[in-house]
């Protein structure tokens, strides 16, 4: 969280973190397609050739107001080729809320897993637990044959029974429903984090 007292603005940063190719760019290019112009900034997208993305993909939100200021929401994508775990740890430096993007193909199941354990252990290098952390899941790929049941899906992965939607990222299905879980989260949390930051201003 930063905030810019004479702005009145405050900044929260979501992360979709997830496998490789698990969807988490189709997130932010629905939500971008999606969104009226005057609350959102440019999709900014930094790619591959092969449309991978190799640094991260970054788009700002405008939501409401939050204790009379302005919170502008910025929304990031890491890299989720495996290679990439140094800048995977720079994106998520500062993170106020996660949206994990989780491959429902059942041969993905252990990438998703992988991925997981990463998260936790880059959040616990910043003094924080997936169990404290203001986190949602996404099953997304729901349309593919080989989706695994979300009961079989839930045991393994939400270990914190945090909420979790299914979803079809391309087509959209489930993109807003974990967009506004995860603000619904932060929201909630930063209240508690504004009236110490007042009071140490103060
Ligand atoms: N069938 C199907 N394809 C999807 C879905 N979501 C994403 N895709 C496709 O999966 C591929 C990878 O999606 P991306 O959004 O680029 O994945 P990513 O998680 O950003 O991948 P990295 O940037 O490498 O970490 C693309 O071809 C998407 O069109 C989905 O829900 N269903
Ligand atoms: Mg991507």
């Amino acid at each position: 969280m930063f905030i810019h007292w004479a702005l009145r603005e405050i900044h929260l940063k979501l992360v979709y973190y997830g496998p490789g190719l698990g969807g988490k760019t189709a997130n932010l290019k629905y939500i971008y397609s999606k969104i009226d112009p005057a609350l959102k900034g440019d999709l900014v997208m930094l790619n591959s050739r092969e449309d991978r993305t190799i640094f991260f993909d970054f788009l700002q939100l405008e939501v409401g107001q939050i204790d009379g200021k302005k919170p502008k929401f910025n929304l990031y994508t890491v890299p989720g080729q495996v290679h990439y775990n140094h800048t995977r740890k720079v994106v998520l430096n500062g993170v106020d809320g996660i949206v994990f993007v989780a491959d429902s193909q059942r041969e993905m199941m252990d990438a998703n897993l992988d991925t997981l354990l990463d998260l936790e252990k880059q959040l616990v290098m910043q003094g924080k637990t997936l169990e404290e952390f203001p986190w949602v899941i996404q099953y997304n790929k729901r349309d593919l044959p080989s989706a695994m049941p979300i009961d079989e899906m839930e045991k393994k992965l939400n270990l914190y029974g945090v909420p979790f939607f299914e979803a079809v990222a391309t087509g959209g299905q489930g993109v807003f429903s974990s967009l506004k879980a995860i603000i619904k989260q932060v929201v909630a949390n930063v209240h508690s984090q504004l009236g110490q930051a007042e009071r140490m201003r103060a």
